[in-house]
């Protein structure tokens, strides 16, 4: 699986059955408010709970027939941990809405386009099918990660066609 590491985001998996790297997830929780977002059912409340015991969070059990959750979580709260950290446990969602992003834009979201842009021909390149693109390049070359590629491309479909109307 493709690391987000790669990208520029630091990441690590955890398992609230598998006591896995909670305790690397709580240093992350400190001293900054921490939205908790994902589809429902992956576990985003269960987690919380597994960290901080005592906000003791309802959590739910997942479909047996869509494998998928039940939107346990109903609305977003925020948790006070201490002075400095606080704790966002948000309902699942099904897409993000993008607000306010050009089309152009959609690049300097994805710290390993930003970091290559400067290398493309054009400066306004959108990286789709621009000569000289620098992001193509490495693509084509297997440098670059096809399945954020295809991220990028939902984004840019998606905000682009949201402008249509
Ligand atoms: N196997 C496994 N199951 C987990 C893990 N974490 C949570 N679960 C289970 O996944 C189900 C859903 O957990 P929740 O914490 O309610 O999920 P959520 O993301 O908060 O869901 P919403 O509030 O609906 O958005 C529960 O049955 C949990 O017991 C985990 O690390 N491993
Ligand atoms: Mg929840
Ligand atoms: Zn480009």
């Amino acid at each position: 699986m493709y690391s987000y590491n790669e990208a520029g985001y630091e990441s690590f998996s955890t398992s609230v059955l598998n006591k896995e790297n909670l305790e690397q997830l709580h240093q992350v929780f400190e001293n900054k408010t921490s939205l908790i977002i994902g589809l429902s059912g992956v576990g985003k409340s269960s987690l919380v709970n597994s960290i901080f015991p005592h906000l003791n969070l309802k959590t739910g059990a997942i479909s047996a027939y869509t494998e998928k959750g039940l939107h346990t979580t109903t609305f977003a709260h925020m948790y006070r941990i201490n002075e400095h950290s606080f704790i966002i446990d948000t309902p699942g969602i099904k897409e993000f809405g993008l607000v306010d992003i050009d089309e152009y834009e959609v690049g300097h979201y994805f710290p390993e386009i930003r970091k290559e842009m400067n290398n493309c021909k054009f400066n306004n390149c959108l990286h789709i099918n621009e000569t000289g693109c620098a992001v193509k390049q490495l693509l084509e070359e297997g440098k670059f990660s096809p399945s954020r590629y295809t991220s990028y491309l939902t984004f840019y479909e998606e905000i682009k066609g949201a402008k249509k109307w």
